[in-house]
């Protein structure tokens, strides 16, 4: 065997067993264990081309969080009724700068989801350049349905135990599923009370009028579509003209519709949890931002207003509308292999994962295989911690910048994310890949200074 051959295959082993530890000590976290999967065997190149970050054990300490703090939240509805939900916040790896992830409000959040976004997000914020080390965490509470006031004093109890955790210098949550300018509001308010002091860098994604960054809210949105317009133009093609599919009609999701129709494509569908609206002429934003911005209400009631529109239940079906896009932005594994394969059948050309993870490991590869551009989402929807990061310079300044120049700092954040996920796919050996290229450039900053900092 030459040496190349032996260290890819000590690599290998390595990595496996990484993994199969990470299986055993955190049994039934199934979404955290795709997320170390698709991450520690695409490192496979860079491990075996520099036998230190073995020798360092960098695999297994990151797969490890740092901290994973969880905690009662006790709240009383308008009825008079008290609830308990469970808080979360990994702070996974802190290596490069203060934690910073947002909060996912959702029934479906536990230990696996939030362990597996922090993992996600410590590979993405290195890739945006900034000083941000990756952390994440939320609740199993539903919005939905809520009145303000019962989200007020939900949010107030969740941030009466988050607070000891966080700080500017520390750890800075910021949004995520359920979790938007209402939320944060309430949030940095408990947070000013109990401190006593204005830390306006705490959270991100604030208000404008009390320290937050315009184009933070466009920015998840924005950034995708940019980071989608660098993928086709590297091959001769364009935004103008094609036909786009998004999932979702949240935060992402809308910013995406905004950013890809000023460019000139056709947005014909969007989703909800509860199904998908199709409308070959163009779906009209503004009627889905009143829905689901102002009125919070559900996807479904577009058609009324739009009666050239379809509504379809259930929401994996907007897969099977023909596009050269697909932009999902909903939630995670919303694209299985069976939904790439219909894809890849009706011709799509490109895909930007808005949301983080929404395609499964087969779905990906079904896309790899037919060599569809696919913009993997700690590369496509960096985006949005990036504004974040810029939200907290900003802080440290006291001072703001115009809208244009927060657009085109993340404009050009979003060309060097393509630029070096590019290159270090080509580099390690499998160009064009970007899943490998944003692992790779993601992984060796991190491990880097883990290295120069020693064994913590
Ligand atoms: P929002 O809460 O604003 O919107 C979420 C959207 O996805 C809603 O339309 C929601 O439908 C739908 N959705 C949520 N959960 C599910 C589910 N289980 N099945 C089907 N649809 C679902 O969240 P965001 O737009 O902020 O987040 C969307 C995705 O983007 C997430 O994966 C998030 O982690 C990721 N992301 C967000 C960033 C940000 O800056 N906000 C940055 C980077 C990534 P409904 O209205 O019915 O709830
Ligand atoms: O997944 C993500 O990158 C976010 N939800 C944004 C995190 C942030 O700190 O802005």
């Amino acid at each position: 065997m030459t040496v190349q051959v032996e260290n890819e295959v000590a690599a290998r082993e390595y990595i496996q067993a990484v993994y199969e530890t990470v299986v055993k000590r955190n049994p039934h976290e199934n979404e955290f264990h795709q997320a170390v999967k698709e991450i520690l065997e695409s490192l496979t190149p860079v491990i075996a081309k520099h036998p230190k970050y073995m020798k360092h054990s960098i695999l297994e300490r990151l797969v490890e969080p740092e901290r994973l703090i969880t905690f009662r939240v006790p709240w009383v509805d308008d009825h008079g009724v008290t609830h308990v939900n469970r808080g979360f916040r990994v702070q996974f790896n802190g290596a490069i700068g203060p934690y910073k992830g947002g909060l996912r409000f959702h029934p479906s959040v536990n230990a696996s989801i939030i362990k597996f976004l922090g993992f996600e997000q410590t590979f993405k914020n290195s890739l945006t350049g900034q000083p941000i080390g990756g952390g994440k965490g939320g609740s199993d509470f539903d919005p939905k349905g809520k009145s303000d006031n019962e989200v007020m004093r939900f949010t107030q109890s969740f941030m009466t135990e988050l607070y000891k955790y966080i700080g500017q210098d520390t750890d800075v949550p910021a949004g995520d599923i359920g979790v938007g300018a209402r939320e944060i509001g309430y949030m940095f308010g408990q947070y000013k009370r109990i401190r006593g002091a204005y830390e306006a860098g705490v959270l991100t994604g604030k208000g404008i009028i009390y320290g937050g960054s315009l184009a933070r809210t466009e920015a998840t949105g924005y950034g995708c579509v940019y980071f989608v317009n660098e993928m086709l133009q590297a091959k001769g093609l364009s935004l103008e003209g094609s036909t786009v599919v998004v999932s979702g009609s949240g935060n992402v999701a809308i910013y995406s519709i905004q950013k890809a129709t000023q460019l000139g494509a056709k947005v014909v569908a969007c989703s909800d949890s509860n199904g998908y609206i199709y409308d070959k002429d163009g779906i009209n934003l503004d009627t889905v931002r009143r829905l689901k911005e102002v009125e919070r209400k559900r996807i479904s009631e577009y058609v009324n207003e739009h009666p050239n529109a379809t509504y379809h239940e259930g929401c994996n079906g907007i897969w099977t509308i023909p596009c050269d896009i697909a932009l999902p932005s909903a939630t995670q594994n919303e694209i299985d292999e069976e939904m790439a394969r219909i894809l890849v059948r009706n011709g799509v050309k490109a895909v930007g994962e808005g949301a983080n993870m929404p395609s499964t490991l087969e779905a990906i590869e079904v896309f790899l295989q037919a060599g569809v551009l696919f913009g993997p989402a700690k590369a496509a929807n960096a985006g949005g911690v990036a504004v974040s990061a810029l939200e907290m310079s900003q802080n440290s300044m006291r001072y703001s910048w115009h809208f244009h120049e927060v657009d085109d700092k993340l404009h050009t954040i979003m060309k060097n994310i393509y630029r070096s996920s590019v290159q270090a796919a080509e580099e390690y050996g499998h160009p064009g890949n970007l899943v490998v290229g944003a692992n790779i450039a993601g992984f060796i900053k991190v491990a880097d200074a883990m290295i120069a900092q020693g064994v913590i």
